[in-house]
């Protein structure tokens, strides 16, 4: 069978929010580069893939997908096994804290890092547009708050959603890799259960794999 098709840069976060699910699952897959520069993003080739001509979007036969989140639960379904049972959909609870900590990541933690990165490091690097400070000062609030939930949460579990490895972790890999290489990633030293948890993350064979190609420095 043709391996699946991931339209967009894999450096790109959101991107590499679904080459995690494919590598931890072990899926084969081909990554199709979207030159953003080119603005091929908004080609009317790339529009039919993804109506908001936004980067990933993702071909599995005659299947076409958009949104990484969706993209990745896709990925994580289809490929369940004993050995990557990501979504824990065969348990109703642990399945519940799956998704609770994925909307976690997705509606509290997502909008307070993001702007982060963007302002220090995408901004600057990309679009040759100084750092905003009070957007990086309000969002650091922000993820201070979330990260002490997070804390108080990882001080009973392990992993986010409990003692076993999920999909709402996976998710947090990208922002969290790039938060990293931002002047503030010593924020993360005032969460020592937070610590280690991603310090868990980044010692998995996917995470390793992909991060390889992820700049740790930006011009
Ligand atoms: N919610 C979307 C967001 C996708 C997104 O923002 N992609 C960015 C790159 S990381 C993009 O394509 N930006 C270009 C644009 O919005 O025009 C997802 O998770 O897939």
């Amino acid at each position: 069978m043709a391996p699946v098709k991931v339209f967009g840069s894999a450096m790109s976060t959101n991107v590499v929010r679904v080459l995690v699910c494919l590598e931890e699952v072990g899926a084969e897959y081909e990554v199709v580069n979207i030159d953003f520069q080119a603005k091929e993003h908004k080609s009317p080739e790339h529009v039919a893939r993804n109506p908001f001509g936004q980067i990933p979007a993702f071909q599995d036969g005659d299947l076409f997908l958009f949104e990484s989140r969706a993209i990745a639960k896709y990925v994580a379904r289809k490929h369940k096994s004993a050995d990557a049972d990501l979504l824990r959909e065969g348990n109703l609870n642990e399945a519940a804290m799956v998704d609770v900590w994925t909307e976690v990541e997705a509606h509290q933690y997502n909008p307070a890092i993001s702007p982060i990165v963007y302002e220090c490091l995408v901004n600057p690097a990309m679009k040759g547009l100084p750092t905003n400070q009070k957007v990086v000062d309000e969002s650091l609030d922000k993820l201070k708050k979330v990260l002490e939930v997070y804390e108080a949460r990882l001080s009973k579990t392990k992993y986010l959603a409990g003692d076993f490895v999920s999909f709402a972790d996976l998710n947090h890999f990208p922002y969290t890799y790039y938060f990293m290489a931002t002047p503030h990633a010593l924020v993360f030293d005032s969460y020592p259960h937070v610590k280690v948890w991603w310090e868990s993350l980044m010692s998995r064979p996917s995470v390793k794999k992909l991060s390889a190609n992820m700049p740790t420095s930006w011009p």
